[in-house]
């Protein structure tokens, strides 16, 4: 179908001129502008030239002072292209990219007009997405977001005949050694989010193997859940909710304290850990509620939301024992790779049985989703594929559906087609 269409607009006279220019979200502080209004780092300096030696930077010094981070030493000078002839001006696909300063040296180092923080290369090249990842302490945030990375790496870009790479090369080192390496290499876990420390985005290129396909950047953020019930730190840490594109909100089954209890039994002595901290989920949907969402006209958003319960592993023997929650036989515990397209089939089922799931162990928390979020699919996901025993892993990690709320979200968003398939 979509190949059809695809070959009839290229015979079409008045086809849509392919769009090139987006608007930038700045991964750090999330105003949004024109690629046109970027300013520059320039690349040298001259000590006895006033506006080009060494210098302080009073915004990125402000944006650094309000994260309680250390102001930064003297850098060079500051540039502002409107203040530059054209023929000073490199652009790529009508996107501003490269400047000559006055000495005719050039640099391509484009910041936040607000901010002074660098941007990717991508920016307003591609549309971007920033995913937020959200849910109470200890539900598996940033188990799930390395798990899901990786995945997007090594297997759903593929299936989706693309390609998922880091920005550069220091996401990439971050996230090796912040959660890829602890996890997959030394088979321990990661420890809890720092509630007073900064989180630096993750930021990947999907891009399609097709060049007609634009790609499109994906800001991953961790943050810490015990922050989610705070309006301070929500205020500081977590502005960028506000404008992300898709949400991820997890939840987990063994601080559902309708069957917490009934878990533990049925794992039996000696089979791993349990979190001992709660935090209600349903806190953390009317703290978003209060700060972010209510803002809108009816109080609700339309931002696509997945909802999705993590540590499915933990279920399978609750499954077993008392099938009123989940049939032991139940797609949650079955893998399903979604390939070349969304397979809404697939979803249809998935959606319908966890639902069911969360308004039998948490009717509060499921009413309280469904009167703020308009967009709401539910998801089941194990990012490990086992339990932890005393912090570390015992075997290979197998991921259980960690890409599908994802994929769903991509498929709301318009990015990915999708097809009902039995
Ligand atoms: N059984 C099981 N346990 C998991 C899974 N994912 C995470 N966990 C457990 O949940 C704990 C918390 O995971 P994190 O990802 O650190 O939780 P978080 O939401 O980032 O927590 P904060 O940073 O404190 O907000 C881990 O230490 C694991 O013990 C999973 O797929 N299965
Ligand atoms: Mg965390
Ligand atoms: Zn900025």
């Amino acid at each position: 179908m979509s190949f059809f269409k695809n070959l009839l607009a290229g015979f079409s006279r008045d086809e849509e001129p392919v769009i090139k220019k987006f608007p930038i979200v700045c991964p750090h502080c999330f105003n949004k502008f024109s690629p046109d209004s970027v300013v520059f780092r320039a690349t040298h300096y001259k000590e006895e030239d006033e506006e080009y030696c060494l210098q302080e930077d009073g915004r990125l010094n402000h944006y650094l002072d309000k994260f309680g981070l250390e102001g930064s030493e003297e850098m060079e000078a500051v540039i502002e292209p409107k203040l530059f002839p054209e023929e000073n001006k490199t652009y790529i696909d009508e996107v501003l990219i490269s400047i000559r300063d006055k000495y005719n040296i050039e640099t391509k180092k484009r910041l936040c007009p607000f901010c002074h923080n660098d941007l990717p290369h991508s920016a307003g090249r591609a549309p971007s997405n920033i995913i937020a990842i959200i849910g109470a302490s200890q539900v598996g945030k940033s188990v799930y977001m390395a798990s899901l990375i990786h995945t997007l790496e090594t297997v759903t870009a593929h299936n989706f005949d693309a390609a998922c790479m880091p920005i550069n090369s220091d996401t990439s080192r971050r996230f090796r050694s912040q959660y890829l390496d602890p996890l997959f290499a030394q088979n321990s876990l990661i420890e809890s989010t720092q509630k007073e420390k900064k989180q630096e985005p993750f930021i990947y290129q999907f891009k399609f193997k097709n060049p007609d396909k634009a790609p499109l950047s994906l800001v991953f953020f961790d943050v810490a859940g015990e922050g989610m019930v705070e309006e301070d730190y929500l205020d500081l840490y977590a502005n960028h909710i506000k404008n992300a594109e898709g949400i991820l909100f997890l939840v987990d089954p063994l601080q559902l304290s309708a069957i917490r209890n009934k878990i533990i039994l049925s794992q039996g002595s000696g089979s791993g850990d349990f979190t001992s901290k709660y935090q209600e989920s349903r806190d953390v949907v009317v703290s978003l509620g209060e700060n972010f969402i209510a803002s809108g006209e009816d109080g609700r958003t339309s931002i696509p939301t997945a909802v999705v319960v993590t540590k499915s592993d933990m279920l399978e023997r609750l499954a077993q024992e008392d099938e009123g929650y989940l049939k032991p036989n139940s797609n949650v515990f079955c893998n399903y790779v979604h390939r070349g397209y969304f397979n809404l089939n697939e979803y249809e089922n998935i959606n319908g049985e966890v639902k069911r799931f969360v308004s039998q162990v948490d009717l509060a928390f499921l009413d309280a989703v469904e009167v703020h979020f308009n967009n709401v699919g539910y998801f089941a996901v194990s990012s490990l594929g086992q339990n932890p025993v005393e912090g570390r892993l015992q075997g290979v990690i197998q991921p259980l559906r960690v890409d599908e709320p994802f994929l769903w979200l991509l498929h709301k968003l318009g990015y990915i087609e999708s097809e009902k398939v039995n």
